[in-house]
């Protein structure tokens, strides 16, 4: 979270919460707001009744999808003078800054890929991704752009993307549909290519290649630097796997090669499947493996 978020979530004296769990992601496994009564007046508006009161205590509890409730608020009047504009005007230019993409290693940069897709994309388009450091890239660097838009797993399972995929195209033929990966996470349901090709189905599957469960790899490197266990993948050429399904497949072994690709899977007319071929160096948005497991440079 972006550090000024962070500190002026802490200390703002009420927390309006729509359509959002409050699981362990969202409160930094609930250190950034106080359990089970915040020091906040809470208001959660949740379109589950189990979501509300499981782990804080609301002060004013509604049950509510996000739309209906957003909806209510819009007719609400403002208060003539709002003490909080500074403060807004601060945040909001503190997470434009966010946007803007920080520089990792390699020869194709994932945060590049994600941005210029971002740029490239109608705002109809829909994003799905399972699970892994890749889709952090994602949730940071892609803007959406319409609601819904995204289908994504909130319990976090690998290999959800693809699926996803397929069920969004088929559901709505007409809007761009990309799915993200990880190698990990694309072979878990990666045969469901079988399915995309069976029906004909023009989605765009990114694949982002590092060799290994870089999410768990990064947990090891944090509190046992350098013991690596059972993290490492010997991939399948994941070209020649999409080809062998009837699918077309790329590369992409340096950034500028990427927009090119997907402009040629956009227009398709079956699946397609690109390999980002990436530096496992470039393990997160913001720090390197190295930088994890503490080796000085
Ligand atoms: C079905 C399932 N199994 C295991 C996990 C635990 N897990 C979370 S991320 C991850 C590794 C993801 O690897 P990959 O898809 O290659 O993405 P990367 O982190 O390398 O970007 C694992 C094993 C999970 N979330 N879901
Ligand atoms: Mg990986």
């Amino acid at each position: 979270m972006d550090p000024k978020l962070m500190a002026a979530l802490r200390g703002s004296d009420l927390l309006l919460v729509i359509g959002e769990g409050l699981s362990e992601i969202t409160t930094g496994a609930y250190t950034h707001v106080k359990t089970p009564r915040p020091n906040q007046y809470l208001v959660h508006a949740h379109p589950s009744p189990e979501a509300i009161g499981r782990v804080f205590r609301a002060d004013l509890p509604i049950i509510s999808a996000a739309e209906p409730f957003t909806r209510a608020l819009a007719r609400m009047k403002p208060p003539p003078k709002r003490r909080w504009n500074r403060l807004r005007k601060d945040l909001r230019a503190s997470y434009e800054r966010s946007l803007k993409p920080l520089a990792t290693t390699g020869t194709v940069r994932m945060e590049e890929v994600v941005a210029s897709m971002s740029r490239e994309l109608p705002d109809n388009a829909i994003i799905t991704n399972g699970a892994g450091n890749y889709a952090s890239f994602v949730h940071r660097y892609f803007q959406y752009k319409q609601w819904p838009s995204q289908l994504a797993p909130t319990s976090g399972s690998m290999g959800y993307g693809l699926p996803a995929a397929i069920a969004a195209k088929i559901e709505f033929p007409d809007r761009p549909v990309i799915a993200f990966a990880g190698d990990g996470c694309l072979l878990m349901t990666g045969q469901e290519l079988a399915t995309a090709v069976q029906y004909g189905l023009p989605i765009i599957i990114i694949v982002a290649n590092n060799g290994m469960y870089g999410t768990i790899r990064m947990h090891q490197e944090r509190r046992y630097p350098g013991r690596v266990v059972g993290t490492t993948l010997v991939n399948p050429d994941f070209v020649a796997f999409a080809r062998s399904f009837g699918a077309h497949g790329e590369r992409v072994d340096v950034t500028e090669a990427f927009l090119p690709a997907f402009r040629r899977a956009l227009e398709a007319s079956g699946p397609v499947l690109i390999e980002l071929r990436l530096d496992p160096e470039a393990i997160s948005v913001k720090q390197t493996l190295s930088q994890i497991r503490g080796d000085k440079d």
